[in-house]
């Protein structure tokens, strides 16, 4: 409609963005059209109907039907349409198709991840075939959060214990983004992830290759590792450059002797940064809070390992501050 999509709102790369598009094009042209016509007449009436003496009086007016009438029915018969409209739309992006991919969302401060049926997947890119409704059941692990998908126009809330639901159709291969948007704490802003639509074929390669994050075929465990600790936010609150966070710096920790809350010194090994990961509140690191959420479900052991690994490649000599 005029082009306006075009201007106004984001590329478009799903099947149902049409809904949206065309009835907020419909909305923003009718709220156009009445800001100039009221505007218009505002200032005519100003002239037409100004004072032109000191004595002249305001004419007795008690009422009319006919002028009530007209302004009552016709923004009356156009919300009517737009209800009509939105509601229509809005059961067809409500109820996901019966052949949908089912995918699994879990949000947690401050990351996205993405459970897959075939075993084992577990991404932080959302990776998804090219024509194939996709149909993507959420929950949060701690607060709420909103997923959003600008391109494909899917918005909606992801709340702890309790499933919600939104689906899509992704029309274009590409890169999209996925933000939070609902305020959820200091690292909302970087609760950054990306939609990945991959031809049919890629997409199976995809999941045959076990998914790998998309384009890390061939890369090191510590470089998988390195991505993850972006990816999964653990730098939200573990630095690498020996800086106190929320959470102990991740310089030098590996192979070091750490305190625990319950008195004990215990070795930061394998199994120690593995235990941490999946039950942080099983060993809490003395002065810090319990405040670590579990990555349980959200790493698989190819990814706890790359981690591990890349820890290991941060230095063993901890710069203690
Ligand atoms: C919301 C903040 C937060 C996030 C995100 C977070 N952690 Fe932690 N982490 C902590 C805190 C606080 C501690 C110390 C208290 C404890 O042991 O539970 C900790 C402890 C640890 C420890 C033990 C360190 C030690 O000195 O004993 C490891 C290993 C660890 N985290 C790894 C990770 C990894 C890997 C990620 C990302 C996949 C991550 N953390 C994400 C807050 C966080
Ligand atoms: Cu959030």
């Amino acid at each position: 409609m005029l082009g306006l999509g075009s201007f106004w709102l984001p590329v478009d790369a799903s099947s149902t963005t049409q809904y949206v598009d065309h009835l907020f094009n419909f909305i923003f042209l009718l709220c156009t059209l009445f800001f100039i016509l009221i505007v218009f007449v505002t200032v005519l009436f100003a002239f037409k109907y100004r004072r032109k003496s000191a004595s002249q009086r305001t004419s007795p007016i008690s009422g009319n039907h006919k002028l009530e009438l007209i302004w009552s029915v016709i923004p009356g018969v156009l919300l009517v349409i737009i209800f009509a409209w939105g509601f229509r739309d809005y059961m067809s992006l409500r109820v996901p198709p019966r052949d949908a991919l089912e995918i699994r969302v879990t949000g947690v401060k401050w990351a996205w991840s993405f459970t897959y049926p075939v075993d084992g997947i577990v991404t932080t890119d959302l990776v998804v075939p090219e024509g194939r409704p996709v149909k993507l059941i959420m929950v949060s692990q701690d607060v709420l959060h909103s997923f959003f998908v600008p391109a494909f126009r899917i918005k909606q809330d992801v709340v702890p214990h309790r499933y919600s639901v939104v689906w899509f159709e992704a029309t274009k291969t590409g890169n999209y983004n996925i933000f939070c948007t609902e305020y959820c704490g200091t690292g909302h802003s970087q609760m950054l992830s990306q939609v990945k639509v991959l031809s049919g074929s890629d997409y199976q390669d995809w999941i045959d290759r076990g998914g790998e994050e998309a384009g890390s075929a061939g890369r090191s465990s510590v470089d998988v590792g390195k991505h993850l600790y972006k990816k999964q936010a653990c730098y939200t609150c573990h630095s690498i450059d020996g800086t106190s966070g929320v959470g102990p710096t991740f310089q030098g920790l590996y192979g070091s002797k750490e305190k625990l809350e319950s008195g004990d010194e215990i070795l930061v090994d394998d199994n120690f940064i593995r235990k941490s990961i999946i039950d942080p509140g099983a060993d809490v690191t003395e002065g810090f809070p319990p405040v670590m959420p579990t990555y349980k479900g959200r790493l698989n052991d190819k990814q706890i390992t790359a981690l591990i690994d890349y820890l290991k490649s941060i230095g063993t000599d901890k710069v203690k501050n």
